[in-house]
């Protein structure tokens, strides 16, 4: 799997799954959350409410309805609580969970958003890390994978540890 970033705004990108940082409840919230759920459309949360919740470290499957994304992955990062509550094995298991269900539909291109690192507090740069560890070591049929950044600090740091061209 190529492991590429960007920087976008995921609920642009031409990709056949997204992946969205939900909370447990999955019934929508603030950051890249509201903004799928804006740009997916009211049919996104009648499909969330139907999984009733979904523990930190999951994912749950639903359509993209209005994105251009075909599926979207709702991944459950953990709070970041000072780093030695099992924020980095959850974060990791977030990605590997995501990328369980594009295996499952047969999803050959995947956008995740730097799960946790808004709302919920953790560190971008250690987010960063655990995102390139889990993706490296999947073993999937996804061809590619789009680490997204939403802003140019977080770009950088993603280009740096892939050892882009171009990287800082
Ligand atoms: N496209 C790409 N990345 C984005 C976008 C976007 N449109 N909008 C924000 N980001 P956050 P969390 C980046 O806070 O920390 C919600 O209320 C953002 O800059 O969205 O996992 C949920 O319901 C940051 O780098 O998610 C949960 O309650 C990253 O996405 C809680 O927030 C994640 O920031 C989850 O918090």
């Amino acid at each position: 799997m190529r492991i590429e970033p960007i920087q976008a705004d995921i609920t642009t990108l031409d990709v056949d799954m997204v992946v969205n940082a939900a909370n447990t409840s999955l019934l929508g919230g603030g950051g890249v959350d509201g903004a799928i759920h804006r740009a997916a459309g009211p049919e996104l949360l009648e499909a969330c409410r139907a999984h009733g919740g979904c523990p930190t470290g999951e994912a749950r499957l639903t359509p993209g309805f209005g994105l251009p994304a075909r599926w979207v992955a709702h991944a459950v990062g953990p709070r970041w609580r000072g780093g030695d509550r099992g924020e980095a094995e959850a974060l990791a298991s977030c990605y590997r969970a995501a990328l369980a269900l594009a295996d499952q539909v047969g999803a050959s291109s995947i956008a995740f958003p730097a799960i946790s690192t808004g709302i919920y507090g953790y560190p971008p740069e250690k987010a960063a890390q655990v995102a390139v560890e889990a993706l490296r070591q999947a073993k999937t049929k996804v061809e590619v994978a789009y680490l997204v950044a939403f802003d140019r600090p977080m770009l950088d740091t993603y280009r740096r540890l892939l050892g882009a061209p171009g990287a800082q």
